[in-house]
């Protein structure tokens, strides 16, 4: 059925094109099974979310999402609606006549995919005889206080009764469902076990075992054939959960991991080498400008600097201008995330900023959920102090504007010595005491409920880190996600990004790493590792990273001190560039975003597909020889302005300047040239290296 439709060959922003064979999606009915739909826990959220346009607009009617029921996302994110697809609609109403609550709606993001929700814990009553069920499968028992792993087990009892029914009614269409994680995966063995016709794939986005040894500071990376994984499984309490996740993979037709460093992991922790890589796209939208990105960094930065003028109040001794925004955020894993090697870091390049009396300011951002009681009273009043000196400040100048309105009305220029009369002087004085304070700004934004314990405050407290006058990098931990209906920072995570100078994610765990792609695709320089997918990615691809700002730290073959070294040179190098020259940056960073598109990256999960249709429905369908995606060696050069090798990695950095450029506008439309000469391959006129110090650009 396979062979002889119709070649299409695709191609974006001049990454190499791609021959695939059409599927027949008009046969076919794709599921995609994840606790996460509809319900963000962390990173395979954005995975399913940021990739159901380019699904949908493939698969058209014939693409459904399965996650679970929360009354609270479906309301403010699921339209209700009745399944057009027979055999989706006979399921969905059999299961609910056998009193499930199976919910059907239209997830109301880009490309509005059709969501199948699961009810769990309507369907609670039947764990007992569904944990027999599963035993009976695969001969795994799941303990009754793992509250987690329970719900994962009627999840994906309900899921295969669903694809059950569904085959039950399929009218010849071929089934494919993916399986994402190990929380979805009971579905699949139980799916296996019944022996439905189904073409299955399970994606395992981290190891579990990965996880575990990981955040236990083990060196993973260099025992990886060493470990007895039974036995490490079974210390942590998470053998059952293990066996569910290792069953997944082994029962599913085709096993896919989302990089080549968790392939790696994936075959010496469950025993399977990964049939295919797929890594995770974004859903870009490009402006049409390049400036534009470049405008929304400007936005956002003036509403960080107002939260820093709130935050520091008396003690604003430093230049907002010359203030750079690093953050690093995600799930609280201190040292899997990379927090530990990054504060390290920063203590040192506080050293070497008051050494090398620089007049640039770092401020940090730690967005790490933790357990909070709520903001703390001295974060709450920075702001309310700011927001006080501002009305005063718009009294006094209505008042001043009046009165010299009035002066030059009558034709003569107001005496500036008593435009402002005593009460306003009092006024203005009262403000300036106002902004008196007798503690440090603090470092957390929270009442921290382990404050004692919290690993960053720990450290924060080790390393002397206390946002002290004469520190040149002050930290601000916030242990919540970004909203932008808090009162105190209200701004969304995307808004936030755009508005910081650099994102920081040096993580030793890290499979994909959504956070520095995201940071890549808004034209933010970003910090990442060569143990992190998303940095082996960008070093595979990318002839030279850290020209167009990405700076990958080398957490695999380095001591941790080193690696910490080589973090610190990168943020120093970071602080001691020019406006100009960050500017540049960011258009470079931004060029890569095509990359990461899912219109790009969709081909491997396209594949995936092929391939287990090939393997369960061999009659039916053939596999093409041109797989599996290959982007040949494909390179993005090195940007035409950084001078070759061996200079190269540590220059390929725009250079540091000691002149604040102004006329930064203009730049910005050289790089524009200069990406379009990057593209034709036209060596540049000049070098921006041998542009004398403070001398403009000659056009
Ligand atoms: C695994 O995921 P994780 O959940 O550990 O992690 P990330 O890839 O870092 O994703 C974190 C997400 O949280 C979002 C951010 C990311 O999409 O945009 N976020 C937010 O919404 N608000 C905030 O204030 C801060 C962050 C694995 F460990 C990763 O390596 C994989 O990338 C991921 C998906 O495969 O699965
Ligand atoms: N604004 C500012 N600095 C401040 C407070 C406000 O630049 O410390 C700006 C803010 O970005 C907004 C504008 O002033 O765009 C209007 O502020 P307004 O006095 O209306 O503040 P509001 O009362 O709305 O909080
Ligand atoms: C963007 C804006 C410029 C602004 C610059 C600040 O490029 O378009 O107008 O000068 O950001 O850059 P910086 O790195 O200093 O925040």
């Amino acid at each position: 059925m396979l062979r002889g439709r119709s070649l299409s060959v695709t191609s974006l922003g001049g990454l190499p094109a791609w021959e695939a064979e059409r599927l027949p999606v008009e046969d076919l009915l794709l599921f995609e099974v994840s606790w996460e739909v509809t319900n963000k826990v962390g990173g395979i959220c954005t995975v399913i979310q940021s990739k159901a346009k380019t699904t949908a607009n493939e698969w058209g009617e014939n693409y459904f999402l399965i996650g679970p029921y929360f009354e609270h996302n479906v309301k403010t994110q699921v339209e209700p609606c009745e399944p057009a697809n027979d055999a989706v609609r006979k399921a969905v109403d059999a299961m609910n006549k056998h009193g499930c609550q199976v919910h059907f709606g239209r997830w109301l993001i880009e490309g509005s995919p059709y969501v199948v929700l699961f009810d769990i814990s309507s369907s609670a009553w039947n764990l007992d005889r569904w944990k027999g069920d599963f035993w009976e499968a695969c001969g795994v028992g799941i303990p009754h206080d793992d509250r987690e792993a329970n719900d994962m087990l009627i999840f994906g009892s309900l899921t295969a009764w669903f694809l059950k029914e569904v085959t039950d009614h399929a009218d010849g269409k071929h089934v494919i469902a993916q399986f994402h994680e190990w929380q979805a995966g009971t579905g699949l063995i139980l799916s296996r076990a019944r022996k439905l016709p189904i073409a299955t794939i399970f994606t395992t986005h981290a190891t579990l075992l990965g996880r575990y040894l990981c955040a236990a500071n083990i060196d993973f990376y260099n025992q990886l054939d060493k470990f007895n994984i039974d036995k490490e499984a079974g210390e942590r309490q998470i053998y059952h959960r293990y066996c569910m996740e290792r069953a997944s993979v082994h029962c599913a037709h085709v096993f896919t991991t989302v990089s080549e460093i968790t392939a790696i992991e994936a075959e010496h922790m469950l025993k399977r080498k990964p049939d295919v890589v797929t890594p995770n796209g974004l859903n870009v939208k490009k402006f049409s400008a390049v400036h534009e990105f470049q405008n929304l960094h400007a936005t956002y930065k003036a509403r960080i600097q107002d939260f820093v003028r709130g935050h520091f109040y008396g003690h604003l001794d430093f230049d907002l201008e010359k203030t750079l925004f690093l953050f690093i955020a995600g799930r609280y894993e201190f040292s899997n995330k990379g927090a530990d090697i990054f504060l390290e870091s920063l203590s040192r390049l506080n050293f070497l900023l008051r050494m090398h009396k620089s007049n640039v300011t770092v401020v940090v951002f730690f967005i790490m959920p933790a357990k909070t009681n709520n903001f703390n009273v001295e974060t709450l009043k920075g702001q309310a102090v700011r927001k006080q000196l501002w009305d005063t400040v718009h009294c006094m100048k209505e008042k001043f504007g009046k009165k010299l309105y009035d002066g030059l009305l009558r034709g003569e220029i107001p005496d500036m010595n008593s435009i402002l009369d005593r009460d306003d002087l009092t006024i203005m004085k009262r403000a300036i005491f106002s902004t008196q304070r007798h503690s440090l700004p603090p470092v957390t934004t929270h009442n921290m409920i382990d404050d004692s314990t919290d690993p960053i405050l720990s450290t924060i407290r080790r390393i002397g880190l206390f946002n002290n006058r004469t520190d040149r990098v002050k930290v601000i931990l916030h242990p919540e996600f970004l909203s932008s209906t808090s009162p105190l920072l209200p701004m969304d995570y995307e808004e936030f990004v755009r508005g910081c100078h650099l994102g920081v994610f040096p993580s030793y765990y890290e499979p994909w790493g959504y956070t520095p792609a995201e940071c890549t695709v808004m034209g933010i320089p970003s910090v990442t590792t060569n143990l992190s997918g998303f940095g082996c990615f960008m070093q595979e691809h990318v002839a030279d990273p850290t020209a167009y700002g990405i700076y990958i730290v080398d957490r695999r073959f380095r001591s941790p001190d080193d690696s910490c070294n080589q973090l610190t040179q990168f943020l120093y190098g970071f602080c001691k560039q020019s406006r100009r020259q960050r500017i540049i940056q960011r258009n470079r960073t931004e060029r890569l975003s095509d990359l990461l598109d899912w219109r790009y990256l969709g081909r491997y999960y396209q594949h995936a597909r092929h391939l287990t249709l090939s393997r369960a429905f061999p009659d039916k369908f053939h596999l093409e020889p041109t797989s599996p995606p290959t982007t040949d060696g494909f390179k993005y050069p090195r940007p035409s302005s950084v001078p070759p090798s061996p200079s190269g990695s540590q220059t390929s950095s725009p250079q540091s300047s000691d002149v604040e450029n102004e006329g930064d506008e203009d730049e910005r439309y050289d790089e524009e040239e200069e990406a379009e000469r990057d593209r034709l391959n036209i060596k540049s006129p000049f070098s921006l290296n041998h542009i004398p110090k403070g001398k403009k650009k000659l056009h």
